[in-house]
């Protein structure tokens, strides 16, 4: 949900750093290599007694790793403090310029080792449980665009270092045309000395959908298991997702995402019982929801069913990847292929589970720091291609929401063919078998924009986290839905998505959370087209310059006067 249009001045900037960067990091290469050695030399010393660092238990499933200093930055998953007004000013740009590119803080991150440990973030239950002998061994891919350094590698040593040897077929790195200079010959020869990691990469940027497709095209696993390039497996993150698709192939199964902060680079673990699932709304996002209890299996480490996923982090069977047609390649750059995955694994005989026992982390970003393609929505038109392809016409609540302005989403027919093929279920069956507290508009009593009949202005806000507790205004009507669209629920929520119309007195409605429990959030649209608040028997009013949206005694005047669509419910 972050769309960002880079520039090229930018680029040009990126590459004088590279440069210097580039010199930094062949010394670190080298400088990695000499410790390596060194503690080869020195067959692997014991390690350091620290109660919240977990080492090897079962050390001949694993191979050896390099000694960390258990006081070393970062180490079992601390934070990294770094006092900015300490740094030299050069620090300080190389700290500035960390941010700028990656939107993480890769000065913290370079402080800290490749193979740095993390806490044992397993439930105490995880660890009783016995994994067959024989499990399927796995590819793992992780697609990038210009990856900070430390950060991709330490995903590399991640999984090398947590990964039973004979369970890890091979890492595949597929590099998505990045233009940093350390990912290019550097990169090389750092995974020339590493066994089983290679290097693919795409001949132009095609974006995160048909990278994982490049990556899939020279996997030789019996399983995929996709990672973003930001990420670190915790102590035995590989076998539960392993065994369970060694007990069906259909099963599709994600790690339990935990944050790697983007700042201090802290990461922690989730326990079972707070595990999210994921979530999807009509605007076509992913999202997270608690857990909800109907979905709780008998015992708290067992699979999770999950309705959707986050999309990055993954394992499935190749076969089963195959027969369920991969992805499809007609996305580009980023979105849309994780819902689009997830319905069709659903819809088409498949699962999606979370393994409560799995955990792997992902630095969490709050932008996108790379360049996306200029001029083109590529999550909506991404979207679009899902939707017309799988949600049948459950996709008019999405279009709904931009008017019908679907644009030049290319060419679905193969996609369409595929899921004939498959003869898949339909996505009524979806919503009512796997997703069924999902808020369906078409139960709504109306829906579009809420217009003025004092003035052409409608009721306007997004709806997120920044703007939770913001008043809500008037803004000229666009007809474009985004902003000026709202539902009436049949509980009397006028909501978008997960946010709704709130008023508790005073002078301001404004958006919040959801809750279902009607009171301030419990409205009518009233014959005479007024919207009444029942708890506080007010009735919404725009001020005389139309600008504003106040509550005040009914009264029948213009300014209380709304158009609305109705709808009959279906
Ligand atoms: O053009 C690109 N080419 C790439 O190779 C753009 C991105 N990428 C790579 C990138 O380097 C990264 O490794 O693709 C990966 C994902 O991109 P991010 O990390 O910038 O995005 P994200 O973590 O916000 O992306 C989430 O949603 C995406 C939708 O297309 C993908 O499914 C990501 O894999 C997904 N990440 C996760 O699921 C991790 C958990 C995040 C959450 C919620
Ligand atoms: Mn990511």
């Amino acid at each position: 949900n972050h769309i960002h249009f880079g520039d090229s001045d930018k680029l040009k900037h990126d590459r004088k750093i590279h440069a210097e960067e580039k010199r930094n990091l062949v010394n670190k290469i080298e400088a990695d290599r000499q410790v390596q050695e060194r503690h080869r030399e020195e067959k692997a010393q014991p390690p350091a007694k620290n109660d919240d660092t977990l080492r090897y238990k079962k050390k001949e499933a694993l191979p050896s790793r390099p000694y960390v200093d258990p006081n070393a930055p970062g180490e079992g998953g601390k934070a990294v403090v770094i006092d900015k007004d300490k740094l030299s000013p050069e620090e300080k740009k190389k700290f500035d310029d960390g941010w700028q590119k990656n939107a993480f803080n890769q000065y913290a991150s370079d402080m800290i080792s490749l193979h740095r440990t993390l806490p044992d973030v397993r439930d105490p239950e995880c660890k009783d449980l016995k994994y067959k002998d024989k499990l399927p061994d796995t590819s793992v891919v992780v697609c990038f665009h210009n990856e900070a350094w430390s950060v991709l590698l330490r995903t590399v040593h991640s999984i090398i270092d947590r990964s039973p040897p004979h369970l890890l077929k091979e890492i595949i790195l597929v590099d998505d045309f990045s233009d940093m200079d350390h990912l290019k010959q550097p990169l090389e020869e750092y995974v020339a000395k590493l066994e089983k990691v290679k290097v693919v990469r795409t001949k132009k940027r095609e974006g995160l959908i048909r990278a994982r497709l490049l990556g899939y095209s020279v996997a030789t696993g019996e399983v995929l298991t996709y990672l973003d390039s930001h990420c670190e497996c915790a102590e035995g993150w590989l076998e539960p997702l392993l065994a369970r698709i060694a007990e069906g192939k259909h099963h599709v199964v994600t790690p339990v995402i935990e944050t790697i902060n983007d700042n201090d680079l802290t990461l922690r673990g989730t326990p079972a019982k707070n595990i999210f699932v994921g979530k999807f709304n009509w605007q076509l996002t992913f999202d997270w929801m608690p857990r909800p209890a109907n979905y709780a299996p008998q015992a708290l480490v067992e699979p999770v069913r999950s309705p959707t996923m986050a999309g990055g982090l993954f394992s499935i069977s190749r076969e089963y990847f195959t027969e369920l047609g991969t992805y499809d390649p007609g996305m580009d750059i980023w979105g849309g292929e994780n819902l689009e995955l997830s319905f069709r694994v659903w819809m088409c005989g498949g699962t999606l589970e979370i393994i409560p026992c799995s955990h792997v982390g992902h630095i969490f970003r709050k932008r996108s720091p790379y360049k996306w393609r200029t001029g083109v929505n590529v999550v909506k038109k991404n979207s679009i291609r899902l939707a017309e392809v799988w949600m049948d016409e459950y996709k008019n609540y999405y279009y709904e929401r931009f008017n019908y302005d679907l644009g030049d989403y290319g060419d679905v027919t193969d996609r369409k063919k595929l899921r004939e093929r498959l003869q898949c279920h339909s996505f009524d069956w979806f919503v009512k078998n796997v997703y069924p507290d999902l808020f369906v508009p078409g139960e709504a009593l109306a829906s579009g924009e809420i217009r003025s009949k004092a003035k052409p202005m409608c009721i306007d806000s997004a709806v997120d986290n920044h703007n939770y507790h913001k008043p809500v205004n008037m803004w000229p009507c666009h007809n474009q839905g985004g902003n000026q669209y709202w539902m009436l629920s049949k509980n009397g929520e006028i909501r978008r998505d997960d946010g709704c119309l709130d008023y508790s007195g005073g002078e301001s409605v404004i958006v919040y959370p959801c809750h279902g429990q009607k009171g301030n959030q419990e409205w009518q649209y009233r014959e005479d087209n007024s919207i009444y608040h029942a708890n506080t028997q007010k009735c919404m009013e725009t001020s005389v310059d139309g600008q504003k949206l106040t509550m005040k005694t009914c009264s029948g005047v213009d300014r209380q006067i709304w158009t609305w669509k109705r709808k009959s419910p279906s």
